[in-house]
């Protein structure tokens, strides 16, 4: 079934240079959108940077450099290191373009012509490094003795105090409950759809919208001087890309249908602070939000402080574009924490890519050139592998809708399993030519055929490398996913080319 997919990331602070992390929503994302365009879907993918705010212009400021000058440098870094991985958004969009200053302002002005924002004098405990205040109780002892530590950066708060513009949250409590309760699957995981709940059940205080201390933001309209909070001008992001503010029936085509993909670190502003400002401005809250957990090094969280970061280029200068791609999607479950680890990733790449799928390519076209003059012959109707085909397509396309990548790609490497088996048990290679070797092989190019569909949404090179050493035209992506994966569709009659190793073995460096 084909329709409407708006798919997102968060867009990212330029405070920093994407690692691992950034890498990992990003890929997840890219992949979803290319199975969704796979399905024939008109999809919207959406990623981009987030540039306002006192992180920023602090970070701009260490460096000795304009704000500008800071974000167009970072945001280059984000752009960069997304060409490298292949990621097919259709708009990088960036909080400091023209027409996203106009959608804050036109929403928030909403917001508060309909009365959901008031001014009042704010004191507490900021993070900076959040761009969040923190109650006492939420922060953790600092040992030097000072104030205490934000919980998510472990990083000094500092007192502030000014008079903000207030949006009333509070007034949100019963809408929020209301629409989780009317909407039971827009947040995914459960456990984290019953995260968001206990915060609001735990009570909703206003929150501070706007800040006088920094003119490097969105100004609010209203009231000279202020500029919005940087959450504020950021959540809209993902609405002036659709056309909120400029063009209002793009906007009613895509909104609310849309699906963010996130951290668990920015659940508090997705699941709660956000559905509360659309039902303020008189929009609907988003339809899906998947929340995956943290991708940890050595058992701890990324950081800058912990000096344990990983970049992507270097991953991808020894694994390749589909290698780096392949083990985040397969060995990263999407929501619960896991651990990077250059081992697991070495195996994984020798095992799946390696041995299972090069092989099976490498193999099958050896045999064809010795048994059938190089000449790829037509699969079997009443196949063996013609079933587990089926079951796994169906499997695939539930794993995706469910944004289960890992799920998505197990099930296509079993029927890869299911092929090498088939050969090791039939043994082409000794046999004589004839129909016997014929309709295992064809069986094998099927299924190499319908891998090549299978995994074009998470490996972008490799498919398209295969389909052509098997004779066939144009790209695994060309058609629609069920004439592409039904069974029969190698024509046979082709030449099959044998080639370099898709995937040369790799031993970890030392
Ligand atoms: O929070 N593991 O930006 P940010 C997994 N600008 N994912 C990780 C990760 C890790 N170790 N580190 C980062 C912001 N991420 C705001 C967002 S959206 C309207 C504004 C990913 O640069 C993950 O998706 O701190 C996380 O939610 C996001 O990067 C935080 O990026």
């Amino acid at each position: 079934m084909s329709g409407r997919t708006f798919i997102t990331t968060p867009i990212y602070y330029v405070n920093d240079v994407p690692h691992i992390g950034h890498a990992y929503t990003t890929v997840t994302a890219d992949a979803l959108a290319r199975w969704h365009r796979l399905v024939g879907d008109d999809v919207f993918f959406l990623t981009g940077t987030d540039e306002h705010g006192l992180k920023i212009s602090r970070a701009a400021e260490a460096k000795g450099v304009t704000a500008q000058a800071h974000v167009d440098e970072v945001a280059a870094r984000y752009q960069q290191v997304w060409e490298l991985l292949d990621i097919s958004h259709d708009r990088f969009i960036r909080t400091t373009d023209a027409d996203h200053q106009v959608a804050v302002q036109t929403f928030l002005q909403k917001a508060y012509d309909n009365g959901h924002i008031y001014k009042a004098a704010y004191e507490g405990w900021y993070c900076v490094a959040c761009e969040a205040y923190y109650d006492e109780g939420e922060l953790l002892p600092n040992p030097d003795g000072g104030a205490g530590l934000d919980p998510i950066h472990e990083r000094p708060v500092e007192w502030f105090e000014e008079e903000n513009w207030f949006f009333r949250l509070s007034a949100f409590e019963q809408p929020l409950l209301d629409w989780y309760e009317a909407n039971p699957d827009a947040v995914q995981p459960a456990g984290k759809r019953n995260e968001a709940l206990g915060l609001i059940r735990g009570g909703l205080r206003d929150i501070s919208i706007s800040r006088t201390s920094i003119d490097w933001g969105v100004p609010v309209p209203w009231d000279e001087g202020h500029v919005f909070y940087v959450w504020y001008d950021a959540l809209i992001n993902y609405a002036t890309a659709v056309g909120y503010g400029s063009d209002p029936e793009r906007f009613a085509t895509w909104w609310p249908h849309v699906r963010h993909l996130i951290g668990k670190d920015i659940l508090r502003f997705h699941c709660v602070y956000w559905p509360a400002m659309l039902l303020a401005a008189g929009e609907e809250p988003p339809a899906n939000i998947n929340v995956h957990g943290y991708l940890m090094v050595g058992g701890e969280k990324m950081s800058k402080t912990r000096l344990n970061q990983i970049f992507p280029a270097d991953l991808v200068a020894e694994f390749g574009v589909d290698g780096y791609r392949y083990h985040f999607l397969r060995d990263t479950a999407f929501g619960p924490d896991g651990d990077f680890s250059y081992e697991a990733m070495i195996a994984r790449y020798n095992s799946d890519l390696a041995n299972n799928l090069g092989n099976l390519l490498s193999r099958v076209a050896t045999v064809v050139g010795k048994k059938c003059g190089g000449v790829g012959p037509a699969p079997r109707a009443d196949s063996p592998l013609a079933a587990v085909a089926a079951e796994v397509v169906r499997e695939v396309s539930e794993a995706w809708a469910a944004v289960q990548p890992a799920a998505a790609l197990e099930a296509t490497w079993r029927l890869i399993r299911e092929a090498n088996a088939l050969l090791e048990a039939t043994e082409p290679w000794k046999a004589e030519p004839g129909p016997e070797v014929d309709g295992v092989l064809g069986d094998a190019l099927e299924v190499l055929r319908i891998v090549a569909v299978l995994a074009s949404p998470a490996l972008t090179r490799a498919p398209r490398e295969i389909w052509g050493r098997i004779g066939l035209d144009g790209a695994p992506t060309d058609g629609s996913l069920a004439s592409t994966t039904g069974w029969g569709g190698y024509p046979g009659g082709l030449a099959v080319e044998k080639g370099d190793p898709l995937f040369p073995r790799l031993t970890a460096a030392s």
